[in-house]
């Protein structure tokens, strides 16, 4: 399996986020953008892929398209990010040569997103999150922290991490953050400094 190396801090950004704060997170130094939008037709979260690649190139950021494969291709993104009930891992990298991610909730998914060849995988949520409107029960630290131990691909702990959470995480061997509204939520540029100090 080809080795990625990936910064610390996935950043997802919806539609109304482009191009403002997308841009202010890129320029604060954040290197990864998740570009995730629920409530738009596909033509339209492919234009709005597209000006997102274009961003993202400026600043030499990794760009990962949330759920489809197809708009992934298209705009040449490096990564696409896989629900559970998307396109399993093994057809995705049949037709995907980039980066390949999937969101896990439980120790399970985990261990078999890492057999099935996912280069990461989001892990969450660790916290209560209004960001996703289905999201399940928060993980807590116990089980993230086992997972972060146990598997050898990136986890990236998600959901409601904010930056008093980002000591804690650290401690118990967290490495990786998928964050949205903890930086996109106020202050940008200040937020990302704080995030960037724990997670660079
Ligand atoms: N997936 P915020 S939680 C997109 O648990 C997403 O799989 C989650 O946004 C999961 O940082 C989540 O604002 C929301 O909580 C992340």
């Amino acid at each position: 399996m080809k080795d990625y190396k990936l910064p610390s801090i996935c950043l997802i950004v919806s539609t109304r986020e482009i191009p403002e704060k997308l841009e202010m997170a890129l320029k604060s130094g954040i290197r990864w953008i998740q570009y995730r939008e629920k409530d738009l037709s596909r033509r339209e979260i492919l234009d709005y892929a597209f000006k997102t690649r274009k961003i993202t190139k400026q600043y030499d950021a990794l760009l990962t398209i949330n759920d489809y494969v197809d708009i992934a291709i298209a705009v040449q993104a490096d990564g696409v990010h896989l629900g559970q009930d998307d396109l399993p891992i093994e057809a995705a990298k049949r037709i995907f040569p980039g980066i390949i991610g999937i969101s896990t909730h439980n120790l399970d998914e985990a261990i078999e997103a890492q057999k099935k060849g996912a280069n990461y995988i989001g892990f969450g949520p660790i916290f209560h999150t209004t960001t996703k409107k289905d999201a399940l029960n928060p993980i807590g630290y116990d089980i993230l922290s086992f997972v972060c131990k146990e598997l050898e691909i990136p986890v990236l702990a998600i959901g409601g991490i904010k930056k008093q959470h980002l000591q804690d995480l650290k401690k118990i061997g967290c490495k990786y953050l998928a964050v949205s509204s903890g930086i996109l939520s106020g202050e940008v540029k200040r937020n990302v400094e704080d995030f960037l100090k724990f997670f660079q």
